[in-house]
């Protein structure tokens, strides 16, 4: 009887003992469970990024690539620029008013006063810019104005034939810097040494038939005529008149060759300080050497009611190109 109550003992408690082992590993297995969903929903949610991250670049690759695709087209169907240059040759003694009277013609506000020791070699001015639908171009027509030196003159017959100059501009002046009263005085001497320097038998040299070939403008532009306001009274017509007669002998030898070769002359009495007869030289330039067909439009505009001064019988500012 002992020995049965005991055994029925010994039964009991590896039953309850079963029953916590199956508890543990139930727990075990659950957690066991719950540890993979959860890593196997990480991976999932890593892969998912990783797929929106590549969508994005896709997309973003793709739209780099029409706006790629797009400025290849506009850049086919961008104009092919060409430059036509104009070769210009500038000729005076030093302290003539030569580089004053280049960027003063080419640019009408600027203030030259400011501008002290000016040198330049070549000085490049666009005049118009042409769109062209026949072969899709723009060509931009180029002013290229050469500085020379009085004593470059004879280097200039050369250069009328090498470098086709288009246009001979001579600039003499009626003043000389005065260091004392620090600014320009009328001098007879300056004007006599000028007139030496360009004398009859120099400017034989610029009217060669070579050089006529390119050449079509030859202007002599008489600088500091404000000068004489200060020396003579006179309405601005007088006293470019007076300028005129001070330099009457190389005018008169400029017309002598002008007649001779077939071409013309123009004298310009002005200051590249005030801006006198400035305009009117721009006006040569542009007449005289710009192809009509390079005319642009803010060239060729002539506001409506416009009555040309030369029609008029006036002094001419600016002459459009039908007044050639
Ligand atoms: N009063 C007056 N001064 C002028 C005029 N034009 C030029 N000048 C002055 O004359 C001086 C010489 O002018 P530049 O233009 O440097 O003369 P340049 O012929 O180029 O001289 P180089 O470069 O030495 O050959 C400067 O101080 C100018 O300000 C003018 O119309 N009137
Ligand atoms: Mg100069």
């Amino acid at each position: 009887m002992a020995m049965e109550t005991l055994s029925l003992l010994a039964e009991g408690e590896s039953g309850s003992a079963s029953t916590g082992a199956i508890a543990i590993l139930t727990t075990l297995f659950t957690l066991l469970v719950g540890a993979v969903a959860w890593f196997c929903n990480r991976l999932v949610r890593q892969r998912d990024a990783v797929i929106e991250q590549r969508q994005t670049q896709i997309e973003q690759l793709s739209s780099r690539n029409s706006q790629l695709e797009h400025d290849l087209e506009n850049e086919r169907n961008r104009p092919t620029l060409r430059e036509v240059r104009y070769p210009i040759v500038t000729l005076g003694i030093s302290g003539s008013g030569k580089t004053a009277l280049t960027l003063k013609w080419t640019n009408p506000t600027i203030d030259v006063g400011l501008i002290a020791g000016t040198k330049l070699e070549v000085y490049e001015k666009p005049i118009s810019i042409q769109e062209r639908a026949d072969d899709n171009s723009r060509v931009i027509h180029i002013f290229s104005i050469q500085d020379r030196g009085g004593e470059f003159a004879p280097d200039v017959q050369e250069s009328l034939i090498v470098e086709k100059i288009q246009a001979l501009l001579m600039v003499v002046d009626l003043a000389e810097f005065d260091p004392r009263e620090k600014r320009h005085l009328f001098s007879k001497d300056r004007i006599k040494h000028q007139l030496d320097e360009f004398n009859h038998k120099v400017l034989k040299f610029f009217f060669t038939p070579k050089g006529l070939q390119h050449c079509k403008q030859y202007i002599l532009f008489i600088n500091k005529v404000d000068v004489l306001q200060t020396t003579s009274q006179g309405s601005p017509q007088e006293l470019e008149a007076l300028a005129r007669q001070h330099y009457k002998p190389l005018i008169d030898s400029l017309e002598y060759y002008g007649k001779e070769k077939g071409v013309k002359v123009h004298v310009i009495a002005g200051s590249a300080l005030t801006g006198q007869g400035t305009p009117e030289l721009y006006a040569h330039m542009i007449n005289g050497i710009l192809p009509l067909n390079a005319w642009d439009k803010a060239l060729s505009y002539v506001p409506s009611g416009y009555v040309s001064p030369t029609a008029t019988g006036g002094h001419p500012a600016v002459a459009f190109p039908n007044s050639r």
